[in-house]
């Protein structure tokens, strides 16, 4: 549910409403962004004695629409304007579970509950309305019982039965509201543990897509269910039970590609990347390096984070060069305990991620967003459109190139010997800047310049040493 041209989407972790549509107006708009998947828009219980950890989000007490990052006024602001500026909004649904925090008892929204009892009145949900009897996921459950994966608790969260009317009723009028203040879609939270017959019945009465914020006739929304599925053997439950419903997270893809540009599998296997390494088929598939989880080591995959910028880079550059796949990308604030919110003061209010004079982020946001060679490589991918590759160049080691139809062409230097050779880059005739090395800034290019002869042909250097590893030039506007 892009608008035209744009290509790809941010999570912004945990932002505020009100900077988030400033981002959108002064930055994601500006530079191609399509869409920004926003942190849990509902209630959550305040938990103040784990020093409001990010993961409180992950506990809903209601589905009023107040949160550390603001309140339904400013939610239905902030949609107003991202579309205005060309950026969809993307929602972190929370509809598998319930708060199960048995100290603190006040939700964002000012809502209390008993959880002992299974009740919150501020729904409302009581105890009918949850798999009954209560029992609780063992690590083994994931290989032999997709019954107890969806139907017992997921770290102890009060588990609602989705089979039940009312439970659909309450999740619907949730979903359809956001769907009316102008969303674009949604990522389903812990999407494995709920049946996929109940989730089809709740999407299939969810409401078009908002026409007075610039959507079509009979939009539908954009669906990504979260399903970790790495595909070893014997899970009980399978990403291709998803599928029918809508797009599913590919987790496979963060973790192949931290693994090939750690250097640990050769650059040149990923010729024929997709579906041959065991991916899903590309419409089905939601990409990323990163997400929240995997980032700080929850839920599993060892992958590359903003933690280690150079190899991150290069891999993000691949994931948004490739046809394959609907990227995300991760914005993150900065950390060194997994379990630690964003920057906040006494209070625990949000503290506004402040911006550099070069453009960067300040007061602990990373704003990986605002990278150069991150930013750049989003109006790659919008300028490749949907061309597939071709004229693709390996040194049958880690040196590889492709060029995107004839919009774009990319190069990847994996080895410890610098790589020179005059490549096929498909492009008209013409000098290029280089998007990594610098920017275009009217004649000039602050980084490395490409001259591409008649026959399409350039002379390309990356050094083994140097501060990126790829290099990418490409048709149309460059930032
Ligand atoms: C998800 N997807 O399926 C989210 O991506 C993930 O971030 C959520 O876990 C999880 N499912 C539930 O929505 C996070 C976090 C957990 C945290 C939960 C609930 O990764 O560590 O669990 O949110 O806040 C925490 C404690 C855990 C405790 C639980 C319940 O870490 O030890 O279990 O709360 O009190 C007793």
């Amino acid at each position: 549910q892009y608008a035209p041209g744009r290509s790809v989407h941010l999570h912004l972790f945990e932002w505020k409403w009100d900077d988030i549509a400033e981002e959108c107006e002064r930055f994601l708009g500006p530079n191609g962004f399509g869409g920004v998947q926003i942190s849990p828009p509902n209630e959550n219980v305040i938990m103040w004695r784990h020093n409001r950890p990010w993961w409180e989000r992950y506990q809903s007490m209601s589905y009023k629409l107040i949160t550390r990052s603001g309140d339904e006024r400013q939610l239905a602001n902030m949609i107003r304007r991202c579309n205005d500026a060309g950026v969809r909004i993307y929602v972190d649904a929370i509809i598998n579970h319930m708060t199960t925090e048995p100290v603190e008892n006040v939700g964002t929204a000012g809502s209390t509950a008993v959880f002992n009892q299974w009740d919150y009145p501020a729904v409302p949900y009581t105890k009918e309305h949850f798999n009954w009897p209560p029992c609780f996921i063992h690590p083994s459950d994931y290989k032999n019982d997709a019954w107890r994966v969806r139907n017992c608790e997921l770290v102890f969260l009060k588990d609602l039965d989705q089979s039940l009317e009312h439970v659909r009723d309450m999740i619907v009028n949730f979903l359809n509201t956001l769907i009316d203040l102008g969303v674009a879609g949604f990522r389903i939270d812990a999407a494995k543990h709920m049946w996929p017959e109940d989730l089809q019945i709740i999407y299939d009465r969810l409401h078009n897509l908002n026409t007075d914020h610039g959507f079509p006739e009979n939009a539908r929304p954009y669906i990504y269910q979260e399903v970790t599925d790495f595909g070893w053997s014997g899970e009980a439950v399978s990403r291709d039970e998803y599928t029918p419903l809508g797009a599913v997270s590919e987790f496979r893809v963060g973790t192949e590609l931290s693994n090939c540009f750690r250097g640990n599998n050769q650059l040149h296997w990923l010729v024929d990347w997709g579906t041959p390494w065991g991916l899903l088929e590309s419409r089905d598939a939601m990409t990323f390096i990163e997400n929240h989880d995997n980032e700080r080591g929850h839920g599993g995959g060892d992958v590359l984070t903003y933690k280690q910028a150079r190899p991150y880079k290069a891999a993000i550059a691949f994931l948004l060069a490739h046809p394959y796949g609907e990227p995300q990308l991760m914005s993150s604030f900065d950390f060194t305990n997994s379990d630690s919110g964003p920057p906040m003061d006494d209070q625990g209010d949000i503290i506004s991620p402040s911006i550099n004079p070069d453009g960067t982020c300040g007061n602990g946001w990373v704003c990986q967003h605002r990278w150069r060679e991150i930013y750049s490589m989003v109006a790659f991918r919008n300028a490749a459109g949907s061309a597939g590759v071709n004229d693709w160049w390996d040194n049958g080691s880690n040196q590889i190139a492709f060029c995107r139809g004839g919009n774009a062409f990319i190069a990847f230097n994996n080895d410890s010997w610098d790589l020179n050779e005059t490549l096929q880059t498909c492009l008209p005739a013409g000098r290029y800047c280089d998007v990594i090395s610098g920017v275009r800034d009217g004649d000039f290019c602050s980084g490395k310049l490409v001259t591409v002869n008649a026959n399409g042909r350039a002379q390309i250097y990356v050094g083994a040493d140097e501060f990126n590893i790829m290099l990418a030039i490409h048709i149309g506007p460059q930032v």
